[in-house]
């Protein structure tokens, strides 16, 4: 029974993924696990405030094992504790990669102005090279905890000594559409 409810999501998001190929959405939940930031509307983060980042990837780049997607300006969206900031700036890239150099998987998005001047990062690396299957999202539709990761740099940046760090408990890759919250709770039950 399980496992037909986790076929049926599968199908139901793979068929979403092709609908959709170049339009695929990151979601990252955790929460604050420290924060050292002087000013901004995030100074008043406590460790253990839930976070969550989501942002929607176009145009992939096909470049071997290391793929290059670009991130929607407006799509961008960062929730720590009750609030909320919107929207980022200067057309970031993401990259993902799969068994890149046969060194490991990941995912990174790195130095990009959010409001106020933060900078926001947000690394997830394998090195054992196993979490992903291919630099293709499209082909990486699912869940994944944050034992999936032996690496991880998730945070807001305002200079070199303030930052707040997040910790991840799940990443979620899937379409758009199908990424919105209340589908979280059945895609963490399906998956995993
Ligand atoms: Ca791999």
């Amino acid at each position: 029974m399980i496992y037909r409810r986790k076929l049926v999501l599968y199908t139901i998001l793979m068929l979403a993924a092709a609908m959709v190929r170049a339009d695929m959405c990151i979601v990252a939940v955790g929460t604050v696990g420290s924060n050292t930031l002087l000013s901004g509307p995030l100074v008043g983060a406590q460790p253990g405030d839930p976070a969550e980042t989501r942002f929607n990837v176009s145009n992939p780049n096909p470049l071997g094992e290391y793929w290059s997607y670009s991130v929607e300006e407006s799509s961008f969206r960062l929730q720590v504790g009750d609030v909320t900031l919107y929207g980022c700036e200067a057309s970031p890239l993401l990259f993902v990669m799969n068994d890149f150099g046969q060194t490991g998987d990941g995912l990174f998005l790195t130095d990009v102005t959010i409001e106020t001047g933060y900078l926001f990062h947000e690394h997830f690396y394998d090195s054992s090279a196993s979490v992903f299957t291919s630099p293709d999202l499209t082909l990486c539709v699912g869940s994944y905890p944050a034992e999936d990761f032996d690496s991880s740099y998730w945070c807001v940046e305002e200079c070199w000594y303030a930052r707040l760090v997040l910790d991840l408990e799940i990443l979620y890759i899937g379409p758009p559409g199908v990424l919105h919250s209340s589908s979280w709770a059945a895609l963490k039950a399906s998956f995993r």
